[in-house]
């Protein structure tokens, strides 16, 4: 019976969730990256293994990569690109050698995930990461002052960002601005409001189809590489899967997949199925997912979010709110027995929770006691559901 490897997002020896608190959890792989090294340059083999035995002293094994960045000038295709992208080759050369062989990296414009609210307060007083559309909106057309956003948005949404915009409080819209711009755990990168102006220009004439051709391009020069050491690359999906502030997103859907395999059809060319983001939209079908890309699919996070009428969206329990966890665990447990094999598979963020709450310094999302939930939660509906579908065989 093939099970799910259990792994946890570590941010390093400054995470207050400790190596050995993830092994309380019950994970026995690690996913982390080197936040320390500049985007662009290579990961040396020697800083890789400093790490590895760091983390093996707590009992477990660093098994996925999450993520290498890659640089803007990659998705842009300027600047010192090709330099960028030989890089980045030698890195997976290096993290071969020192046999870590899942490699996580996504290929959204400028930012990466996107939230306006990082302590949402639910029933249960636990504090959840929240997608309010008015607010991005607001933030969008008054506080960034995008020449192009009036265009983008209908009557009723820029009327009802305005309410939402002045009945901010001045501390509110600095919450905001820094929320979105400031980068959540794993963005790597940070912008200030004129930064961030410079950023969106880069695109100006990149548009949905050019940006998909940059992403063939960097993975035809880097998936050969991938696949003579034997690393997968998993493309993390956009969060959220559509375009924000006039930058286009290109890998948001089923059918964006099936257009890169088309195109790159490399063994290494793979996808992170990340439920919370793909979730989002109602017409993507998360199992149906899962199978039509099994056999490319190295890398899972389990989250669920429920999303409203009005575009808005919240970070739910594991099992509750959008997304069919059941079917979805149903669908990774037949990938993995056609497979033969046990998919890394993460608790995607957390609640914050019982003591969480009262701790400094937590990651946004990356709380021990919500993920940890999450992961039992999870453990559990695997087991339940592995023992029904096997138990005669
Ligand atoms: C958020 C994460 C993302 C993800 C990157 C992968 O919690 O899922 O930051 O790590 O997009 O490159």
């Amino acid at each position: 019976m093939y099970l799910m490897t259990q792994s946890w997002r570590w941010y390093g020896p400054s995470d207050p969730v400790s190596l050995w608190d993830i092994r309380q959890a019950g994970a026995t792989d690690i996913v982390h990256a080197l936040h320390h090294i500049p985007n662009g340059e290579v990961w040396p083999i020697e800083e890789i293994r400093r790490r590895q035995a760091l983390i093996a002293e707590a009992g477990l094994t660093w098994s996925v990569v999450e993520s290498v960045p890659v640089h803007e000038h990659i998705k842009t295709q300027t600047g010192a690109f090709r330099t960028y992208i030989q890089n980045y080759r030698q890195t997976l050369r290096n993290l071969a050698a020192c046999g870590i062989r899942c490699v996580t990296y996504n290929f959204m414009p400028v930012l990466d995930w996107t939230r306006t609210d990082l302590t949402h307060l639910l029933p249960d007083h636990s504090r959840a990461l929240r997608f309010e559309r008015a607010a991005l909106i607001a933030f969008d057309l008054f506080i960034l002052k995008r020449p192009a956003a009036d265009r983008e948005y209908t009557d009723e949404e820029k009327q009802r960002a305005r309410l939402r915009f002045d009945e901010m409080s001045e501390t509110e819209k600095e919450q905001l601005t820094r929320n979105i711009l400031a980068g959540l755990p794993g963005a790597e990168e940070s912008f200030t409001l004129d930064q961030f102006r410079q950023e969106l220009l880069r695109y100006r004439d990149i548009d949905a189809e050019r940006l998909r051709d940059h992403l063939v391009y960097f993975l035809q020069e880097i998936c050969p590489t991938a696949d003579e050491c034997g690393v997968n690359l998993v493309i993390h999906p956009d969060d959220p899967p559509y375009p924000l502030f006039g930058l286009p997103r290109i890998l948001s859907t089923a059918q964006d997949f099936r257009l890169l395999v088309e195109r790159v059809p490399n063994p290494s060319n793979g996808l992170c199925l990340c439920t919370g983001s793909l979730g989002i939209r109602p017409d993507n079908d998360l199992p149906a997912m899962m199978r039509e890309f099994g056999d490319r699919i190295n890398f899972v996070h389990l989250r669920s979010t429920q999303r409203d009428a009005d575009g808005n969206f919240y970070e739910a329990n594991h099992l509750e709110g959008n997304v069919d966890m059941p079917a979805m665990m149903q669908a990774l447990l037949e990938v993995e027995h056609r497979r033969g094999v046990s998919i890394p598979v993460r608790p995607d963020h957390g609640h914050q929770m019982v003591d969480d709450l009262r701790k400094e310094g937590m990651n946004p999302g990356y709380s021990c006691i919500g993920r940890l939930r999450g992961l039992a939660e999870l453990r559990g509906l695997e087991r339940g559901m592995a023992y029904c579908l096997y138990k005669n065989q």
